[in-house]
């Protein structure tokens, strides 16, 4: 017998102000404990988001109960990184809660935009592959299509970043410490997850091998749910993060011997796992932690998904039920954990579960980088994961056997394209072992997947030509434009309607608009408005004072040299170099202002002195009065995706400036476009994408394309020969040196100068002249605001097609085949 109320999810009362200010009291009162004279600002952020919570949380019952029913096809995404940003403006928007809050807190005396500052945003990634990973659960949900995101709740995310006299210094991120009002724990669900040990192989009387893993220590796996909501259509699917935990909390034997630390070290060991984040986002760190990790989430939510379909779930059909997306390289291990679970849990044969588990995954690489793809020693991998090692090792037989009997006798073939690499030492190629198993590989940009093909996985893509196929990146507009953007969001709305924001490529209708002075003149106004919000942001935020007539010229990305901020930097050192040294008047100087925002990973060395000469860079040219205000330089720290919502709204020039074929797609590249900023960049990435699609005449290319590099490559490139052959580059090369940037100093930046003369693997030299002559020519577009402005329009009316919805649907119909649930 069940009460009539428990038929349905409990619903809070109706989203009028005043019920919305009843349920944000009820919350304040119960869950909080407080009366509302009483409350802090957490308290009153707390309640809010409970209160808004709350009004999801019908759809999300709801969305979950249909999905067991229905028994569709999900998409299960893992991804050790999610780089969420701030959930409570973008809840509110998905619920359209949003002005129905504001004149609730009104009511109450308190200002939405006071609690929505109070939020510390969950920074679980590193950057681009993060935060794509947050935009595709986003487009999922808003195109109802029933998906699971499994990932790591990292107690720390992302390092906070401070300047100490310009050099980086990095800060834990304690995000959870007042606590997280949008996940739910569920440590009653929590799973068991084994680690090293042996493999007891038993041989019967038939000659049957029959292999045990027995494993010699073990965590729990603690989910915590987090909602996600479409935008206004009622769905909610989630995002499922796991922390680990210790399955036995502490010793009391040792505890009551007095040994208190020795008591609670299994503990401490156990949840390191799930402790912090790697902040590397392009190198794997061969670090057993992070093995570990990765192995952690996988396990757990495998055992997740295939529980959730109920005992009686026949796994023969597993590949009708989901697909499990790998995020590039990092969740692989999930391969020989699904064989490991359908050979020795549940009794299949090899060759039965080899034709499950090679119809249950998709691989995404997210590189070129040859440093970037994951290859875990088989020491380590055998220590960790001793039957995961054993598997993998006949996944590569059975693999081998294959690439034998195409290409008999080719045996550097074979080594080549062998899982197991052994050198510098045996190793398990990652990429190889999600190329053997996935249903399809997909790079990230069309020239990025085309690299894969041609060069990075030739051999594979030569064996399985039907195998490899191209997603380009996209970014949700929800996000990255009505939300961060309102002022440009609300001007496209009263000229073509609201159905841009889910479906992107309407904003071609504003292309007549280009040519509409009254809309240039309001396109004008939306983007100084954002120049004013941002100002008044990084005032507060950083006590920078930022010029709001100056053209804003934005480069903010991880610090990496392939990026080559080092570039950008050698144009502002030669636009002052030209300054003092009397070739060029201040007054004819373009008033610019260049906002630099970068982390670097701790360990990289270079990164960190570029870093550290930027801002050296800015001290300097801000404060000389010869420069007459007309250059400015910032790099506000700790760039992060809730600064990228303001600084990006207000930028007029993208600077995208990968060596080409480096960056896999880029994402802010997408991101700049679409909120009317105009790109100069390499043919690289999407960047080659952006340009087909803006046109030649809105978008400042430069520099070698992706052939010209390879043959400067090969015929053997020497920096040193840029630098005597151009007397600006050198002027500029120089000055760094001679210690302008370091108080006189000459030793501060010589590794960077010196770096870039002898060395410059990324060719930022072999660039300078093209992407100076490219620059001098944004001067001059720059001076007629007219044509700019046209330029600018035709960007947002051009780049529809970058929307993560849109990539969703390629996703979905060239490598998933699910079916949205309507
Ligand atoms: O695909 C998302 C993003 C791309 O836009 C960037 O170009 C690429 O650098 C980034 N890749 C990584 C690599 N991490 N690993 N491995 O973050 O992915």
């Amino acid at each position: 017998q069940t009460h009539p109320l428990a038929l349905a999810p409990v619903t809070p009362p109706p989203p009028t102000v005043d019920g919305f200010v009843k349920e944000f009291l009820h919350e304040l009162n119960t869950d909080q404990g407080v009366a509302l004279s009483r409350s802090s600002i957490n308290d009153q952020y707390t309640a809010l988001a409970h209160t808004v919570r709350n009004y999801l949380t019908a759809r999300w019952l709801e969305t979950g109960r249909k999905q067991r029913e229905g028994h569709t096809k999900s998409v299960a995404y893992l991804s050790a990184e999610y780089l969420l940003g701030r959930q409570l403006g973008n809840n509110l928007l998905a619920a359209n809660l949003n002005d129905v809050a504001r004149k609730a807190l009104e009511s109450c005396g308190l200002s939405l935009d006071t609690l929505r500052a109070q939020e510390v945003e969950p920074g679980l990634g590193n950057g681009g592959l993060g935060r794509l990973a947050a935009c595709f659960i986003d487009s999922l949900a808003t195109m109802n299509v029933p998906c699971v995101g499994y990932g790591i709740r990292y107690e720390y995310g992302i390092f906070r970043q401070t300047f100490v006299n310009g050099e980086q210094v990095e800060q834990p991120d304690s995000w959870l410490a007042l606590g997280n009002p949008w996940e739910i724990a569920h440590p009653e669900a929590a799973v068991k997850v084994n680690f090293g040990g042996r493999v007891e192989t038993v041989t019967d009387e038939a000659g049957v091998a029959t292999s045990t893993w027995v494993p010699e220590w073990n965590v729990l796996g603690v989910p915590y749910n987090i909602m996600v909501p479409g935008y206004l259509n009622g769905r909610v699917n989630t995002l499922r993060l796991w922390s680990a935990q210790a399955t036995q909390a502490f010793d009391l034997s040792i505890f009551n011997a007095g040994d208190y630390a020795q008591a609670v070290r299994a503990q401490t060991f156990a949840e390191n796992i799930s402790k912090v984040l790697y902040p590397e986002d392009s190198t794997p760190q061969g670090k057993e932690l992070r093995l570990q990790q990765q192995y952690f989430f996988v396990a757990c939510s495998l055992r997740d998904f295939i529980d959730n379909q109920g005992e009686d779930f026949d796994l023969r059909d597993l590949p009708e039920r989901v697909i499990f997306q790998l995020n590039d390289t990092h969740p692989v291990i999930a391969v020989p954990e699904l064989m490991r679970i359908l050979i020795d849990e549940r009794g299949f044969d090899w060759n039965d579960a080899w034709a499950i588990t090679s119809k249950c995954f998709a691989y995404t690489c997210h590189t070129l980088l040859p440093e970037a793809l994951e290859v875990w020693s088989v020491e380590l991998l055998g220590r960790l994961l001793p039957r995961h090692l054993e598997i993998i090792y006949r996944i590569n037989t059975e693999f081998l056997e294959v690439v034998r009997e195409r290409w008999p006798d080719d045996y550097l073939r074979l080594g080549r394209m062998s899982i197991v690499t052994e050198y510098p030492e045996r190793g398990i190629r990652m990429a190889y072992l999600a190329t053997v198993a996935g249903i399809k590989v997909n790079g990230v940009a069309a020239l990025h997947s085309q690299l894969l093909r041609d060069k990075v996985l030739n051999d594979f893509a030569e064996l399985w030509p039907d195998k490899f196929i191209n997603v380009t990146n996209g970014v949700t507009p929800r996000r990255f434009m009505k939300l961060a953007n309102p002022h440009l969001s609300d001007l496209i709305t009263d000229t073509i309607g609201t159905g841009w924001v889910t479906d992107l490529e309407r904003l071609e209708e504003l292309a007549p608009y280009a040519d509409d002075a009254d809309f240039r003149a309001a396109f004008r106004e939306a983007k100084h408005a954002n120049k004013i919000r941002l100002r008044d942001r990084l005032r507060v935020r950083d006590g920078i004072e930022l010029p709001t007539d100056h053209m804003l010229d934005v480069m903010v990305k991880r610090l990496h040299e392939y990026k080559r901020q080092t570039l950008k930097l050698l144009h502002i050192v030669s636009l002052y170099e030209q300054i003092i040294s009397g070739k060029v008047d201040a007054a004819d100087v373009t008033p610019r202002t260049f906002v630099f925002g970068a982390k670097a990973a701790p360990g990289y060395r270079m990164a960190k002195n570029i870093i550290h000469l930027i801002n050296n860079v800015g001290e300097v040219v801000n404060n000389d009065p010869a420069v007459e205000g007309r250059l400015k330089v910032f790099f506000p720290a700790n760039y992060n995706v809730t600064l990228a919502e303001r600084l990006i709204p207000a930028a007029d020039l993208s600077e995208q400036i990968s060596l080409a074929g480096m960056e896999a797609s880029g994402t802010g590249n997408m991101k700049f476009a679409l909120n009317g900023a105009i790109t100069i960049g390499t043919d690289d990435g999407a960047n080659v994408e952006i340009r087909k699609l803006v046109g030649d005449d809105n978008f400042f290319l430069f520099g070698m394309d992706e052939p010209q590099v390879a043959a400067l490559g090969a015929k053997g490139y020497h920096p040193g020969e840029y630098y005597e052959s151009d007397p600006r580059l050198k002027a500029t090369l120089d000055l760094i040196a001679s210690g302008t940037f370091s108080n006189g100093d000459h030793q501060t930046f010589e590794p960077v100068v010196s770096n870039l003369v002898h060395n410059d693997r990324f060719m930022a030299l072999a660039d300078f002249t093209s992407y100076i002559e490219a620059q001098a020519k944004v001067d001059a577009a720059y001076a007629d605001t007219e044509a700019w402005t046209r330029s600018a329009i035709l960007n947002v009316a051009r780049c529809g097609f970058f929307s993560s919805d849109r990539s969703m649907k390629d996703y979905i119909k060239l490598i998933w085949g699910t079916n949205p649930v309507l």
